[in-house]
């Protein structure tokens, strides 16, 4: 068994089978957000977490350990300086004893899967990359989210992805998609991508079902995609000039860096009109996250 630590909140609800939601910090981080952005979005989310009366779990990797759920006074070293941590690098990360690992989505599903957190709530997943025919960059977070049996809720792939190719990769990866209420797929900042989620859900006891059912079958996790609350979408015209803008920037970066390279750029460009979009969409997921861990637990009851 990997050497886990876990917050005091956290050990104690799942000892007593309480709901727990999984939280990346990449997200947190100065390579998801800009401060003060990255704080309040790391605050909304948890607030969000507990309002619905589950316990949030934020991951890393602090001084070398990989961590589920921080104490109070830890969140400022996710806030500060730090390293992207996807599911590879835990282990160097634990090995070199990284001051700060923040992790991705792909990281945080693997530690939520050994502690057995079975929902865990994002902004965006990665996805297939515009142009990964040549480039070949597919995110991790698409093999994390097909092996670990872990809801992933998220508000779609980020939005200056190849949303098709990601819908293909993510079918042929065997992933259950669920619109939650909605018959489209949503992208992001907008309500919709254009393109339909291959199954609709209504509530968040049908997401626990499925989630129950691909345990059972042990066939790794579910994809949740909820639409950014309708107040704080930005139509998809409206940032798609920012989008073009920060790819054509980033085209010579390879590997992990072109992320966080594009975010910043849309930030910047938008003079952070993307930003509250971003925190409302976090936090929403967040909500919702919890609503299914609740459900889930009733399951198990
Ligand atoms: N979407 C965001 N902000 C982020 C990310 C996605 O709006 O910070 C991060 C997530 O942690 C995600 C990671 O797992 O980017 C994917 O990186 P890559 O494309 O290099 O796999
Ligand atoms: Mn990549």
């Amino acid at each position: 068994m990997p050497q886990i630590k876990l917050s005091r909140e956290v050990q104690e609800a799942l000892e007593h089978e309480r709901p727990v939601v999984g939280l990346e910090s990449t997200i947190f981080s100065h390579l998801g957000l800009p401060s003060p952005a990255n704080q309040e979005a790391l605050e909304r989310s948890a607030t969000a977490v507990r309002a619905q009366g589950a316990v949030p779990a934020v991951t890393a990797i602090i001084d070398g350990v990989p961590r589920v759920g921080l104490e109070d006074h830890e969140h400022e070293r996710i806030l500060g300086p730090a390293r992207k941590t996807s599911e590879r690098d835990i282990a160097v990360a634990v090995a070199q004893r990284w001051p700060v690992g923040a992790t991705t989505v792909s990281a945080s599903l693997a530690l939520c899967a050994e502690v057995g957190i079975p929902v865990f709530a994002t902004g965006g997943i990665g996805g297939v990359h515009h142009g990964a025919e040549t480039s070949g960059d597919v995110s991790s977070d698409l093999g994390a989210i097909a092996l670990h049996s872990v809801v992933t809720v998220c508000a779609g792939a980020k939005a200056f992805l190849d949303i098709p190719k990601t819908l293909e990769f993510l079918e042929t990866e065997a992933v259950p998609v669920l619109g939650y209420r909605t018959d489209d797929f949503p992208m992001f900042y907008a309500r919709s991508s254009g393109l339909k989620a291959p199954v609709r859900v209504e509530s968040p006891a049908e997401v626990a079902a499925i989630l129950a059912e691909r345990i059972l079958w042990d066939q790794g996790g579910v994809l949740l995609a909820v639409p950014v609350p309708e107040d704080d979408a930005i139509p998809a015209p409206e940032i798609q000039g920012a989008i073009d803008s920060a790819l054509a920037r980033a085209h010579a970066l390879r590997g992990a860096e072109v992320t966080p390279f594009v975010l910043e750029q849309i930030a910047q460009i938008t003079e952070g009109r993307n930003i509250p979009a971003n925190l409302a969409l976090a936090e929403n997921n967040a909500s919702i996250a919890a609503e299914v861990a609740i459900e889930f637990g009733k399951l198990l009851g």
